[in-house]
């Protein structure tokens, strides 16, 4: 079986300063995702028969896993993907765009405006109760849908692909935000690499 690695952050710990903040970057990325990824490797170690390239495909065959590891893989290969997402998404205040392309045409059409579609999103964010994450990501019918998951239940084990998502456990903002999650989920429209989002979009869609 396959290894999994915590991948490097692809930019500074302090890049997406003053929106996230540095010591929540460095407790998140090398406290919480590496044990994520080394849960999810010591449950994947108990069944060696198992030959997953991508950690993705593992989610979204949750339901064929043996029973003695499905609830672990759920937990901590939920939490090894999607924060692999979630730095890939970000980026620094800097370089921000707003979508474009493709992406921008399906966002409009299926939610009417960008900005109706930023009002959706942060409703959903709003509404996760306790630890999880709202996403935008295709649907199995390849429509962009707004959805939120709780804990790290995955968009994949539904047979969805995110393209794009925000953690709201409040590990990803409480040091800063304190219990202020919208502060947290406006300011993360700053940090949004859309370059990447829409590099997602194109590959899922
Ligand atoms: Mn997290």
């Amino acid at each position: 079986m396959k290894e999994f690695q915590t991948p490097d952050l692809p930019y500074a710990y302090d890049a997406l300063e003053p929106y996230i903040d540095e010591a929540t970057m460095r407790v998140h990325h090398d406290k919480h995702h590496v044990a994520y990824t080394n849960n999810f490797n010591k449950a994947l170690s108990q069944h060696p028969e198992l030959n997953y390239e991508n950690a993705e495909d593992i989610l979204q065959d949750l339901d064929k896993l043996p029973e003695d590891i499905k609830l672990a893989v759920k937990n901590h290969g939920g939490g090894h993907v999607h924060h692999n997402i979630f730095w890939q998404i970000m980026g620094p205040a800097d370089k921000n765009q707003l979508p474009s392309g493709e992406l921008l045409m399906a966002i409009n059409s299926t939610f009417g405006s960008f900005e109706a579609f930023k009002e959706q999103f942060e409703q959903v964010a709003m509404t996760v109760f306790g630890a999880g994450w709202a996403w935008l990501s295709l649907d199995k019918n390849k429509k962009l849908i707004i959805e939120k998951t709780p804990n790290q239940d995955s968009p994949y084990s539904l047979g969805h692909n995110p393209v794009m998502g925000i953690d709201v456990w409040e590990h990803a903002y409480y040091l800063k935000y304190q219990n202020r999650r919208l502060e947290f989920v406006q300011n993360f429209w700053s940090v949004i690499n859309w370059q990447a989002v829409g590099q997602k979009y194109l590959d899922n869609k």
